[in-house]
């Protein structure tokens, strides 16, 4: 079988290729990515010499690239991670989301349709259904949509399209909406590798508001491994809810680090909250759970051990993520590829 990936050069889609060439020793696998900053071969390096795996450089909000690559390539399933990814840089700058999350999944959508209805995975995010208080039932495949961020609300874009392309066209369909993931490979703007490197780098370490808010967390292979049975054994048009059971606030995460590091609490700096902050997120999975016998594997305190344990081991690669070597190489190569 030939697997596309795209946004294969991101946090989950590289974790997702070492699950994939690690568990489908037969398949040909091709990663096309456009290499934002948010992009980085490094996270492929122990398989970039596979004879199975193949790398293409392509931008998904371009029409005529995606057509030419699906065409060319022929994949049997393609799994899509790309997108814009931060919620931050969202309030700072939604263009970019606009373009790859929904233009960019719309360009994938028609070139899956033209050659074939080729079977689509899509990967979003339990941020599509809003924002809960703290009695509320955990989202389920049945909650309404309510994104409140411009990441969100393009998630959420895509998620209608990715759906209408199913009844609309018979396209062979899955989503998976899935809780807060962390593991290797996770790009040092988001809480658990902000504040891990931060610490190792002896800064401060900015909690939004009160720290009260919540998240549910989940271990990246534990997602891979639930994309893996839903391409195996979901069901097509089905949407598949994916959650860690392991609701967070951000002062607990901050305090766990903290004890790992063995850091005091004088290294939190509290500061202005995200506008527009969502208060808690929390899934209840047990669709997937009762019809794949899928459940998270990892528990939360061997996760954030292994993640801070990786943060630690693997400096060089993050000191040159965060020192701009490859932010600046990638935003060169983008901006003069036209
Ligand atoms: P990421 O930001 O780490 O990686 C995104 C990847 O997409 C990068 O490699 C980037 O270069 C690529 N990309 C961006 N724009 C592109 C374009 N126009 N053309 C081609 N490639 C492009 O993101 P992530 O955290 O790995 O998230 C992957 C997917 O999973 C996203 O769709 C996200 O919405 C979803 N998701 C993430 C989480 C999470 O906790 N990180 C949770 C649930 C769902
Ligand atoms: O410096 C920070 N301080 C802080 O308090 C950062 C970066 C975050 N936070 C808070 C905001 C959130 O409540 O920590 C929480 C987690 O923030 P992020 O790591 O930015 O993740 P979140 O906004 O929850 O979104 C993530 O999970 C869902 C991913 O980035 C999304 O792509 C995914 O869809």
């Amino acid at each position: 079988m030939k697997i596309l990936i795209t946004g294969g050069a991101g946090f989950i889609g590289s974790n997702f290729i070492h699950y994939w060439a690690k568990n489908h020793l037969e398949d040909e696998i091709v990663n096309v990515d456009v290499l934002t900053y948010a992009g980085n071969l490094e996270n492929l390096k122990d398989v970039e010499s596979l004879k199975n795996y193949k790398f293409i450089k392509i931008d998904i909000a371009q029409k005529d690239e995606v057509e030419k690559v699906i065409s060319s390539e022929k994949p049997d399933v393609i799994v899509s991670f790309a997108a814009e990814s931060h919620v931050d840089r969202s309030i700072l700058g939604p263009e970019e989301f606009v373009r790859t999350n929904v233009l960019g999944t719309f360009n994938l959508l028609e070139a899956a349709r033209q050659n074939g209805n080729i079977r689509f995975h899509h990967v979003s995010t339990d941020e599509v259904f809003g924002s809960l208080g703290p009695n509320d039932d955990p989202f389920n495949e049945a909650t309404p949509y309510d994104p409140r961020s411009p990441y969100s609300a393009s998630k959420a874009s895509s998620d209608h399209l990715v759906r209408s392309y199913f009844h609309t066209f018979n396209l062979p369909i899955t989503i998976s909406n899935c809780s807060n993931n962390y593991g290797p490979y996770m790009f040092p703007e988001k809480l658990m590798p902000l504040f891990i490197t931060n610490l190792i780098e002896d800064k401060k370490i900015p909690l939004y508001g009160d720290g009260m808010n919540v998240r549910d967390w989940l271990w990246v292979e534990d997602h891979c491994r639930a994309i893996d049975l839903i391409l195996q054994k979901g069901k097509i048009g089905e949407t598949y809810c994916v959650g860690g059971a392991t609701e967070k606030t951000n002062k607990e995460i901050t305090y766990k680090i903290l004890e790992l590091m063995k850091k005091g609490e004088e290294s939190i700096e509290f500061v202005a909250d995200r506008k527009g902050h969502d208060k808690r997120y929390a899934i209840d999975f047990s669709k997937i759970k009762n019809e794949l016998s899928w459940e998270p594997q990892v528990d939360f305190s061997d996760g954030m051990k292994m993640i801070v344990d990786w943060y630690q081991k693997n400096q060089v690669w993050w000191k040159a993520v965060k020192s701009g070597v490859y932010a600046d190489y990638y935003k060169k190569n983008y901006e003069n590829r036209n």
